[in-house]
């Protein structure tokens, strides 16, 4: 699938705002991919369609979680998370994309997890700190991303976690166990 094809079938997913915010991603995991080795390719697909069920009913991403044998613990948690796993269930069924470890960066790019591929790191940390992007810290994490991508991984989990701290949300527990394994990974 060429650029362009999949830029339209996403938009068409989106708002204006959350299209603009894909471009930026996708531009970012694709310099971030090159920068860390990991393939830019794969790093495009995914920032493309990282975002691809955001805009889907909760009751729809909820129904899919039961059936498709998702983490069932998801929906004890905030419909925030929902979009990420839904998201790599829908973008091979819809789009008829099969790359497991696109699928699996589109799948991890709310979370994390333990033990992330380059790949997956990429796409999270491109999410981030994409130039749309303005949360507190986030110039920071930018700084970092200039040469240690596990330490700006950890820095982005880190100001997550506190700022759901923060707004005493639940916090998932893949979201520490991602928190946990970047912390263990720099020291
Ligand atoms: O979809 P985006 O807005 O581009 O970004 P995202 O997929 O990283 O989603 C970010 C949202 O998810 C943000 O509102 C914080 C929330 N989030 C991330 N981890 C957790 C979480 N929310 C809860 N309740 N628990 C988590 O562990
Ligand atoms: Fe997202
Ligand atoms: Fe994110
Ligand atoms: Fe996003």
């Amino acid at each position: 699938m060429n650029k362009n094809d999949a830029l339209e079938i996403v938009k068409r997913q989106l708002t204006e705002r959350r299209y603009i915010h894909t471009i930026g991603v996708t531009d970012t995991a694709m310099m971030l991919a090159e920068r860390f080795g990991a393939d830019i390719k794969k790093a495009e697909l995914a920032g493309i369609f990282h975002d691809y069920a955001k805009f889907r009913p909760n009751e729809e991403m909820a129904e899919i979680i039961k059936k498709e044998a998702m983490p069932q613990d998801l929906l004890d948690y905030s419909s925030e998370l929902w979009h990420a796993p839904v998201g790599a269930y829908l973008v091979k069924k819809e789009v008829g994309i099969n790359d497991g470890e696109v699928l699996d960066a589109i799948r991890f790019h709310t979370t994390g997890r333990a033990g992330m591929s380059t790949l997956e790191k990429v796409v999270f940390l491109a999410d981030y700190i994409e130039p749309n992007r303005s949360f507190p810290g986030v110039e920071y994490v930018r700084e970092l991303s200039k040469d240690n991508v596990n330490l700006a991984v950890l820095q982005a989990v880190s100001n997550t976690v506190q700022f759901l701290l923060k707004k005493n949300q639940l916090i998932y527990p893949q979201t520490i166990e991602t928190y946990n394994d970047l912390q263990r990974e720099v020291n």
